[in-house]
């Protein structure tokens, strides 16, 4: 039996309906307390509707179930973050500083928080980006990461606060919509081909991005949480490769699936954060300490999401 409880923050996100699925194979639905700001209609228990800016409710959750480990999930994405640049960083920063806290007051174990490949910025070098480089992002979203990733270093050097993070690619699932990214064309791509076999794409044909398939992204997580924690050496964020492409390619390979697809481009503002990401990621540190390695190429994430994704449009 396990004697570990997780509380998810931002449960029915893109990542959170997927990582929910997956912990709870692992560790007993009981022991998974999914939550957030909003509840679904079918939404499955253990369940509690909390903000994570309402710290007292926070505290309240936490010591009902005798939470021993969190996965703080709710954030504005880049896309949506540039609309409303305050309250991104109000809840990208104090959501962050909520979880860290009760780690360092002891009343958790071991935290879970991503990052993101919006941490560095135009003048980081694009391709095979290494770990350790130049970051200097320009977006919120960006920003907010970056300041994440150095408090998340601070309270484990000054408290011993054992947080694990991975600066996620932009992430590719058929469970569930993408929440407001620069990357999620990569996702209504496989929608679209399925409904109307074209596509028109808000970034522009040769705007390669770090990609991933979501059940890569699920393992590496929970990899990296239950890696020993002498191995997880690095407590800022881990860099994590993926696949690396651009629109012209994933419509090449859905055209292998579905012969006749076309794609069409009319770049808006979210041309200019793709423009100031990494085109490819260097992820040797991850696979040195705690053993990643991803599965997916592109055709077969595309053949996975084309055949998950058939039945919705028959
Ligand atoms: P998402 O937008 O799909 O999900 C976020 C969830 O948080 C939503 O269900 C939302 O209702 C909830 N939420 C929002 N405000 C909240 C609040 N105040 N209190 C509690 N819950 C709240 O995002 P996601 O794609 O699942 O991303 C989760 C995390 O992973 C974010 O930190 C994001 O920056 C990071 N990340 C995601 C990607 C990606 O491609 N999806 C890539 C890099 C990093
Ligand atoms: C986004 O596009 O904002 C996310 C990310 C890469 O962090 N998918």
């Amino acid at each position: 039996m396990s004697t570990e409880r997780i509380l998810i923050i931002g449960s029915n996100g893109q990542i959170g309906l997927e990582l929910a699925e997956n912990l709870r194979k692992s560790y007993g639905s009981e022991n998974v307390i999914c939550s957030d700001v909003r509840k679904l209609d079918n939404q499955i228990a253990p369940f509690e509707t909390l903000d994570i800016l309402d710290q007292t409710k926070l505290h309240e959750i936490v010591k009902k179930y005798n939470i021993t480990q969190v996965y703080l999930l709710a954030a504005l994405l880049s896309a949506t973050a540039e609309k409303n640049p305050k309250f991104a960083w109000d809840l990208n920063m104090n959501g962050l500083f909520h979880v860290l806290d009760l780690a360092k007051e002891g009343i958790i174990k071991k935290i879970y928080w991503p990052s993101s490949i919006a941490v560095f910025g135009p003048t980081t070098p694009r391709q095979n980006t290494p770990q350790y480089t130049v970051m200097e992002p320009n977006t919120i979203y960006g920003i907010s990461k970056q300041a994440g990733e150095r408090y998340c270093e601070y309270y484990h050097q000054k408290y011993g606060v054992d947080v694990r993070s991975i600066r996620y690619p932009g992430l590719i699932g058929w469970k569930s919509a993408p929440g407001g990214g620069t990357t999620d064309y990569a996702v209504h791509i496989y929608h679209e081909a399925l409904k109307n076999k074209s596509y028109e794409c808000f970034l522009s044909a040769e705007t390669a991005l770090p990609m991933m398939y979501m059940p890569d992204a699920i393992r590496a997580t929970i990899e990296l949480m239950e890696a020993p924690a002498e191995q997880v050496k690095i407590r800022s964020s881990y860099n994590l490769g993926g696949i690396s492409f651009n629109p012209e390619e994933i419509a090449a390979s859905i055209r292998k699936y579905i012969p006749g697809f076309t794609i069409s481009y009319k770049p808006d503002f979210r041309q200019a954060i793709a423009d100031s990401w990494p085109q490819s990621i260097n992820d040797s540190e991850a696979r040195n300490h705690w053993g990643w390695k991803p599965e997916f190429d592109l055709d077969g994430m595309t053949k996975e999401m084309l055949d998950n994704l058939k039945a919705d449009y028959q």
